[in-house]
């Protein structure tokens, strides 16, 4: 997959009144490099037109565009790849049907970590590093050594995830991460594509550390 650093996932509860497209371009102008759709919600003729939409600004800006859960939609609207948890298909049978198409696992300890490589994957989730609350079904906080495990031993791309904040985004670079996501503090912002430049500099300046 192409390489990236900033990851934004949706999240329409946070900007009310704001389009989404609109956000989503605003993060992309401010350096996000892969775009999620993610929502849980909506009725699935209403998840594949924004699936569309996403599609056609991400293709625009030359942006990896990643759906989250469904397959289907990615296949119809020729997404980059999917985004898979635990208790989603399994990787194997998800290759099957999406072929060389990106695969993201997420994980939250280092034996789902070591299995996502060994299946395949082409990137993991790590998280939730700190509380969050944009996420129902969300296990305890994984903190950053598992960030720090995860930075040790696997060597397919990973990407941390979970309460992830420019005032504590340092601290999950420290423990080795070389890549960031999130959702509310980007697509919650009041300036969303300063929130990127920022979150931007922080993985560049961690990286020129290294
Ligand atoms: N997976 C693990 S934590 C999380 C997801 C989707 C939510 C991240 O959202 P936020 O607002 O960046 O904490
Ligand atoms: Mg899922």
């Amino acid at each position: 997959m192409k390489p990236f650093k900033l990851y934004a996932i949706t999240g329409e509860q946070f900007h009310p009144g704001r389009s989404m497209l609109d956000v989503m371009e605003e993060a992309i102008l401010g350096g996000c490099d892969i775009i999620q759709l993610r929502d849980k919600k909506s009725a699935k003729r209403d998840v594949l037109a924004k699936a569309k939409a996403l599609r056609e600004l991400t293709r625009r800006y030359g942006v990896t565009f990643i759906v989250n859960d469904h397959i289907d939609i990615a296949l119809a609207v020729d997404a980059d790849g999917i985004h898979l948890g635990q208790d989603d298909l399994p990787l194997a049978d998800a290759r099957r049907i999406v072929g060389d198409k990106i695969i993201g696992i997420s994980t939250h300890a280092i034996e789902e970590a070591r299995q996502a490589e060994r299946d395949g994957a082409d990137y993991i989730g790590v998280g939730p590093v700190f509380p969050t609350k944009s996420k129902e079904d969300v296990v305890a906080p994984v903190t950053t050594s598992y960030v720090r495990q995860v930075a040790d031993e696997i060597r397919i791309p990973f990407v941390a995830i979970g309460g992830i904040k420019l005032h504590n985004a340092d601290q999950v670079l420290e423990a080795g991460a070389t890549r960031l996501c999130a959702i509310s503090e980007i697509v919650g912002s009041a300036d969303v594509r300063g929130t990127c430049e920022a979150f931007v500099a922080k993985i560049d300046a961690a990286a020129a550390r290294l």
